[in-house]
């Protein structure tokens, strides 16, 4: 009985189609290993005692959990070996990882956030793992954090894991979105949605309301026009969705549409917002791009970006093309 397409096998044919590299093939396999690993974890939970706090703070100041910590050193462990890597990146880590000396160095850099919605781990709702595969430039055989400073037009590859009813590794190299879903029998993600397209339109958006009164007025403006629904200037009623994690809230979007917003707000003035370019918004608005939907700051594309710190963090508004579109018409009036 056929099993369906496996991920390999649909990495390996597109490898053949855009006469790709076998080193990327073997790169993404170690990324999937630890992601599969990672599903474990996050599913077996407190039977293994991997919920709760690890005590620690990240970089960003917010306290980790166990499995955030957990989730991290699984990526390192996959990705460390296999020589298709110069450098690696994490949420979870304040410096660049380059490869050890014992191990070879590879052409690619790798940067991640290991476990996207940890707050949400203790309370079993679904969470994620963001990935970006960027170049490393010709020469630079010691990386180091300027190297991974590229816009997110450059991306390679772009992928996140969700960790939900199914295990899902949903991905893109710049020729469409699939989805693949975990076969917890047999250890393999079989392709179950491919060529996956965000309706242009929708009526159904996403964002943390209880922010409202930090909101610049564009947000304030299309948020309220939502919420107005058939007898507002929409002509037509919202739905509203907040999981408070990024990879769900992306996932259904893909799925059936919506706008996702996390917007810069004036909570902390000295935050362009809440989210990181690197391993949250540019993967994401690959993917979402790839999809036909749009992904913007409210005033410029996110893909172009020109980074200027590893975790540093701007303004999201993504999802469906037209209602995107509509925010960032209000930014510029
Ligand atoms: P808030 C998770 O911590 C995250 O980075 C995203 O996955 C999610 O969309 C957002 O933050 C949730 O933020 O302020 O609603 O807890």
């Amino acid at each position: 009985m056929q099993i369906g397409q496996t991920i390999t096998q649909f990495i390996i044919e597109e490898q053949r189609r855009t006469s790709g590299s076998g080193d990327f093939t073997s790169l993404l396999n170690d990324i999937l290993v630890a992601c599969k690993n990672i599903s474990s974890a996050v599913n077996k939970g407190a039977l293994i005692g991997v919920l709760g706090s690890a005590g620690s703070e990240n970089v960003q100041g917010e306290t980790q959990k166990k499995l955030d910590v957990i989730s991290n050193d699984m990526m390192l462990d996959a990705n460390v070996w296999g020589g298709h890597l110069a450098a690696m990146a994490s949420e979870e880590m304040e410096e660049v990882y380059p490869i050890p000396g014992k191990y070879p160095r590879g052409k690619y850099l790798l940067v991640f956030d290991p476990l996207d919605g940890s707050s949400n781990i203790d309370v079993n709702i679904s969470v994620g793992t963001i990935f970006s595969i960027l170049r490393c430039a010709d020469g630079v055989t010691n990386p180091t954090e300027a190297d991974f400073l590229q816009p997110g037009t450059r991306q390679v590859c772009a992928g996140y894991a969700l960790y939900g009813p199914s295990t899902m590794m949903v991905m893109t190299t710049g020729h469409g979105v699939n989805a693949f879903t975990l076969d917890q029998n047999v250890g393999e993600f079989i392709l179950t949605h491919q060529g996956m397209q965000i309706p242009a339109d929708t009526s159904e958006f996403a964002i943390n309301a209880s922010n409202s009164r930090f909101w610049e007025a564009p947000v304030k403006r299309y948020v309220d026009e939502c919420l107005a629904g058939k007898e507002g200037p929409r002509g037509k009623d919202f739905n509203m969705r907040w999981v408070a994690s990024m990879v769900a809230e992306v996932h259904r979007i893909l799925t059936r549409g919506g706008i996702f917003m996390y917007p810069r707000d004036n909570k902390d003035p000295s935050k362009a917002g809440k989210l990181r370019l690197m391993y949250e918004a540019n993967p994401m608005s690959f993917i979402v791009e790839q999809a036909g939907g749009a992904s913007s700051t409210g005033r410029e594309r996110i893909l172009d970006i020109q980074p200027e710190e590893l975790h540093q963090r701007v303004p999201v508004i993504l999802g469906s093309k037209n209602e995107v579109q509509r925010v960032v018409d209000y930014y510029q009036k």
